[in-house]
């Protein structure tokens, strides 16, 4: 079996300063340190950190006063971060820097006068977290299909915002539609899709090209990993999303000679390390690793040295 490994794949920037904090949480408090929702999308991450005292909750109501509590890497609403204030916990906010600089770009579109389309998945804490800088009701779309039907005060000042972990393609072509309903729209110089998303999703579509199946690791809540699976499937080749060796299923090989693998952003590496040992273990593997993108980008990691001061939401 030839495996083929995709160039880039793993943690981004940004989960691993969201991570890089919680640990440095547990470090300088005492645990538990309480996280709002899964710091990162990934069960694996959430195992580790639980084993050293992070305690993830998906309502701040379940947080005792004063414990410290950070916020995800998917970032929160501005109410959301007033209300932990009012409750008295001491937050930390992990949310990534490319999340923050979308909620700037949205509350300055609506202190402009705009109507702000928010590009993403119903649902998902991201989108929520966006939606929620602003006081107004905000419109989510989600497909090109509901453009049609959007209302808004003025055709002529619509602006938009996008989830960071959208496909790339389906975005384009949605934008299309938007752009056609609405000319005058205004857009950032690129999309709010990052640079991460943007160079996995790319490093599969070429993988896709080379190989006869596909693995994404990945937890099955994790947006961009989704996405992973889905450029390869378009492409025609099988892919599945496993959250570790654990799940793959031996029939998934019959036939196949070449196997990719990836990993979403929040994936750490030894998932990837650990599904290669189980390829080697049923039988004789050649591993090599794809050219592609080298990514450079990194985050500062807070120092947490004084008391947790709480997020400015959208400063
Ligand atoms: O892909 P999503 O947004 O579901 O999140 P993840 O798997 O935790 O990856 C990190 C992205 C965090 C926010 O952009
Ligand atoms: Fe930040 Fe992009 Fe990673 Fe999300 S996927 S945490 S926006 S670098």
């Amino acid at each position: 079996m030839q495996v083929v490994l995709a160039k880039p794949r793993g943690f981004c920037a940004g989960v691993n300063r969201a991570i890089s904090i919680v640990h440095r949480a547990l470090e300088r408090f005492t645990p538990p340190v309480y996280v709002l929702h899964e710091i990162v999308h990934n069960t694996h991450v959430l195992e580790e950190l639980r084993h050293r005292g992070a305690v993830f909750v998906e309502e701040l109501e379940e947080i005792p006063t004063g414990a410290v509590t950070v916020f995800s890497a998917h970032g929160v609403s501005r109410a959301v971060a007033e209300r932990a204030r009012n409750l008295g916990l001491r937050t930390i906010d992990a949310t990534c820097p490319l999340v923050s600089k979308v909620h700037r770009r949205m509350i300055r579109l609506y202190d402009q006068g705009y109507d702000v389309l928010v590009i993403g998945h119903k649902g998902h804490p991201e989108v929520e977290g966006t939606c929620g800088q602003v006081d107004g009701p905000v419109a989510v779309v989600s497909r090109a299909s509901e453009i049609d039907t959007l209302q808004v005060r003025d055709p002529q000042r619509v602006g938009y915002v996008t989830q960071t972990t959208l496909s790339v393609d389906d975005t384009e072509e949605l934008l299309k539609a938007l752009r056609r309903r609405f000319p005058q729209i205004s857009e950032p110089e690129r999309t709010d899709i990052c640079y991460a998303t943007t160079n996995r999703q790319a490093a599969v579509r070429r993988l896709a090209d080379q190989v006869d199946l596909i693995l994404i690791v990945g937890s099955k809540n994790s947006s961009n990993s989704n996405r992973l699976r889905e450029v390869a499937q378009l492409r025609q080749t099988p892919a599945y999303l496993i959250d570790d060796a654990g799940e793959i299923d031996p029939r998934w090989f019959a036939g196949v000679h070449s196997v990719g693998i990836s990993a979403g952003a929040s994936a750490p590496e030894h998932l990837v390390t650990g599904v290669i040992d189980w390829l080697r273990r049923q039988g004789p593997v050649t591993v090599m690793e794809m050219e592609g993108e080298e990514e450079h980008i990194s985050f500062c990691v807070p120092e947490l040295d004084g008391e947790p001061t709480g997020l400015q939401p959208g400063r």
